[in-house]
C-alpha cells in the first residue's frame, strides 16, 4: 500500500519504493511480483529490471486466470478477444521507439513494418473471433428460442467471485460443476433442471463472478454472457456473508445488474456461508441492514441466509424462490392434437406433466398437468373450456 500524490511515469511507485520493494521482492526470493494497478508497457518494462523479476499488472493478472480457467468454445474466444484488445495498444507503445529505431523521414523503419505486421495480423485476428463469437452466440440463442419454448421460468445466480454460487447450484441442482476457492472457476453459464416445492420445474443458470474494476476488455468481452441474465424471470444473489466486503462486493453487483438491465428484476438475496459465521443472528442482521438500507436494491428484497455447502436452509431457499417467482401454477388440462403436430405434443411432456394419453385416427388426447401459461399457449386444442 501506498499513499503518493501523484504516479510515477517511469515506474509508478516511485524510485524510493522501488528499492523497499526489490528488497522485499529478495527476501521472499519473489519470481514475480503483481501489481494491483493497471501498468504502463515502460513502468512494466523498467520495474522487471528494477526488481530482478517477472511483473504482472491487474488486468494481465485476470487475463491469465481467465485464460486457465475457460472451457466451453465461447469462454475460450470470449478471453482471447480480450487478450488482443490488452495487447493491440501495448504494441503501438513499443511501436513507437521501435519506429525510432527505423529513423529518417519518409524511411519505413524495420521496425515500423513489423509493427504494422503484428498490427494488422492482430486486427485480422481479432476480427475473425468477433465473427466466430456472432455464430457460437446464434447457436446460443437458438438453444434459448428452444429452452423459451418450454415455458419454464429460468432463475439466473449471480454474485461476487467466490461467493458460492457453482455450490449452490451444484447442491440445487445436483450437478457436477467445478466449485473452487480459486477465483472464477466458472466462466461458462450452465442450465440445469430444478424442481420447486410447488413441483413447478424451473431452469437455474449458474454465471461468471462479478469483480471489482474488472479490466474493460474483459467487461466487453463477457458482456454479452451477463446480458443473459436480463432475460431471467428471477435474480439469485448470493453474498458471501463471511467476507469482510461484503458491503462493497454487494453495492458493485447491484451496479453490475443495474447496467445490463436486470435492476428490475424479481430478486431474491442468499446470505451464504452461514455455517462460518461464530454469531450468525447478530451478525446476519447487521449485514442485512447494511445491506439493504445502503444504496441497495429500492424495492424491499426478500433475504434468506444459507450455506451452500452444508445445505443448511436450502428449503427457505427453495419456497422463497417460489413466493417471488411470477404466478404460473399448474392446472390440469386436457387436449386433442392432430398426431402431425408432434411438436406439440412433445411440448407438453416436456413442460408438464403427462396423466393419460389416447390416440384415435388423426388424433392425440392427453390428459396433463401443465402451468398455466403453456394451458394458454395451446388453449386453441384445449377439449374442456375453462
Ligand atoms: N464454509 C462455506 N464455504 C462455502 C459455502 N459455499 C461455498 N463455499 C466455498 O467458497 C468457495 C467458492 O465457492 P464457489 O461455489 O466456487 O464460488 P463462486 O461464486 O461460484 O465463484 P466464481 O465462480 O469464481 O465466481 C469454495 O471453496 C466453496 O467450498 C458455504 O456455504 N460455506
Ligand atoms: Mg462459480
Amino acid at each position: 500500500m501506498q499513499a503518493r500524490l501523484a504516479l510515477d511515469a517511469a515506474t509508478l511507485i516511485g524510485s524510493g519504493k522501488v528499492r523497499e520493494l526489490s528488497a522485499a521482492a529478495r527476501s521472499l526470493g519473489a519470481p514475480t511480483v503483481i501489481f494491483d494497478h493497471d501498468l504502463t508497457p515502460t513502468q512494466q518494462r523498467n520495474l522487471e529490471d528494477a526488481l530482478e523479476a517477472k511483473v504482472l499488472d491487474r488486468t494481465q493478472l485476470i487475463l491469465d486466470i481467465f485464460a486457465a480457467r475457460a472451457r466451453t468454445r465461447e469462454g475460450r474466444l470470449q478471453v482471447e478477444l480480450a487478450q488482443l484488445s490488452y495487447l493491440l495498444p501495448r504494441l503501438t507503445g513499443r511501436g513507437v521507439e521501435m519506429s525510432r529505431l527505423g529513423g529518417g523521414i519518409g524511411t519505413r523503419g524495420p521496425g515500423e513494418t513489423q509493427l504494422e505486421t503484428d498490427r494488422r495480423r492482430i486486427a485480422r485476428r481479432i476480427r475473425k473471433i468477433r465473427g466466430d463469437l456472432e455464430g457460437v452466440r446464434a447457436g446460443r440463442a437458438l438453444h434459448r428460442r428452444k429452452r423459451q419454448a418450454v415455458p419454464l421460468a429460468t432463475v439466473a445466480l449471480v454474485g461476487y467471485t467466490n461467493a458460492g454460487k457453482s455450490t449452490l447450484f451444484n447442491r440445487l441442482t445436483q450437478a457436477g460443476v467445478l466449485a473452487d476457492a480459486r477465483m472464477f472457476a466458472t466462466l461458462d453459464p450452465t442450465v440445469r433442471v430444478l424442481t420447486l416445492p410447488s413441483r413447478r420445474r424451473v431452469l437455474v443458470s449458474d454465471t461468471v463472478g462479478f469483480i471489482r474494476n474488472l479490466p474493460t476488455t474483459l467487461v466487453e468481452a463477457f458482456r454479452a454472457t451477463l446480458e443473459e441474465v436480463a432475460e431471467a424471470d428471477l435474480v439469485l444473489h448470493v453474498v458471501d456473508a463471511t467476507s469482510s466486503h461484503a458491503d462493497a462486493q454487494t453495492a458493485h453487483v447491484l451496479k453490475v445488474l443495474h447496467e445490463i438491465g436486470a435492476a428490475d428484476l424479481p430478486q431474491l438475496l442468499v446470505l451464504n456461508k452461514v455455517d462460518r459465521l461464530e454469531e450468525p443472528g447478530t451478525t446476519l442482521a447487521s449485514l442485512r441492514g447494511r445491506l439493504i438500507g445502503s444504496g441497495g436494491p429500492e424495492k424491499p428484497v426478500r433475504v434468506v441466509a444459507v450455506s451452500a455447502l452444508t445445505g443448511l436452509h436450502l428449503d427457505d431457499l427453495r419456497s422463497a424462490m417460489d413466493d417471488v417467482l411470477p404466478f404460473d401454477p399448474l392446472v390440469r388440462a386436457s387436449f386433442r392434437f392432430p398426431i402431425q403436430e408432434a411438436g406439440l405434443i412433445s411440448l407438453v411432456h416436456d413442460g408438464g406433466r403427462v396423466l393419460d394419453t389416447r390416440y384415435e385416427p388423426g388424433y392425440c388426447e392427453m390428459e396433463a398437468e401443465v402451468s398455466e401459461s403453456l394451458m394458454r399457449r395451446l388453449s386453441a386444442y384445449s377439449t374442456v373450456r375453462r
